[in-house]
């Protein structure tokens, strides 16, 4: 059995794709971000870096406990654990494992902070001192790291190893969220093909009905409970 910790997030999101379609017996918790739950210690010594998502799985190598977060290494954990969508032939192994650090350093973190400057910066009361800047920075950043996306998926059906992988499932999250990114997913053809194929899924339909609210997760009032008592780095 698998303890999820997580929230309706695409760093969440992830974990429950990649635990839906493996079929792994999995009990989620919820773990309410805006409310700082994430801080608290009994979480803490689950998750020291105070994020979602994390796992515990009781049944790890050896009939051993093992405990995890990030959300690229718990999907390198179950890849390796089930022998699924990560494949072991070296040279699709290791191009699903590049896209995969793409998705971890650079698709997730500034398409992160593009969510952050476009859709709850201009909520803090103190007013948008350097929104323009940042605002612009980000979007420019998330408009051209969708042209990588689509150029990749211009040539390839899935993004590594001609096959539906870890990579695809660490990615396409982020996407659901293009408008709070300030894109136009129809700008994108083929990430919009490529979005679509993966949004039938039945693992991923199940999933995004659960996780409705990944669009909406975050309001005012959940800034208004969270803002002030520290630095806001939700994405
Ligand atoms: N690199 C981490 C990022 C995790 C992350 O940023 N999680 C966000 C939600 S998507 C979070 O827990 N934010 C709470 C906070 O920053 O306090 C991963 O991929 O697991």
């Amino acid at each position: 059995m698998i303890d999820l910790y997580t929230a309706a997030t695409p760093n969440g999101q992830k974990i429950h794709m990649m635990l839906e379609e493996t079929g792994l017996a999995y009990r989620t918790h919820w773990v309410r971000i805006s409310r700082g739950e994430q801080f608290e210690s009994n979480y803490l010594s689950i998750s020291p870096n105070n994020k979602i998502p994390a796992i515990v799985d009781h049944d790890g190598s050896g009939g051993r406990t093992i405990t995890l977060f990030e959300s690229g290494a718990i999907l390198l954990y179950l890849a390796d654990k089930t022998g699924r969508f990560l494949p072991e032939e070296p040279h699709q192994r290791w191009e699903t494992v590049q896209w995969l650090m793409w998705q971890m350093g650079g698709f997730g973190p500034m398409l992160g902070q593009a969510h952050h400057f476009n859709a709850y910066a201009p909520m803090r009361p103190d007013g948008p001192v350097v929104l323009p800047y940042a605002q612009a920075r980000y979007t420019n950043e998330a408009a051209r790291l969708y042209g990588v996306l689509d150029k990749r998926l211009s040539e390839h059906e899935y993004v590594a190893a001609g096959q539906y992988t870890i990579a695809d499932m660490a990615i396409f999250p982020w996407c659901r969220l293009a408008g709070r990114q300030r894109q136009n997913i129809e700008d994108f053809p083929n990430v919009k093909r490529w979005f679509d194929t993966i949004a039938s899924r039945p693992a991923v339909a199940r999933d995004m009905d659960k996780l409705e609210d990944i669009v909406d997760g975050f309001s005012k009032e959940s800034w208004d409970v969270s803002f002030g008592t520290r630095q806001q780095t939700q994405t």
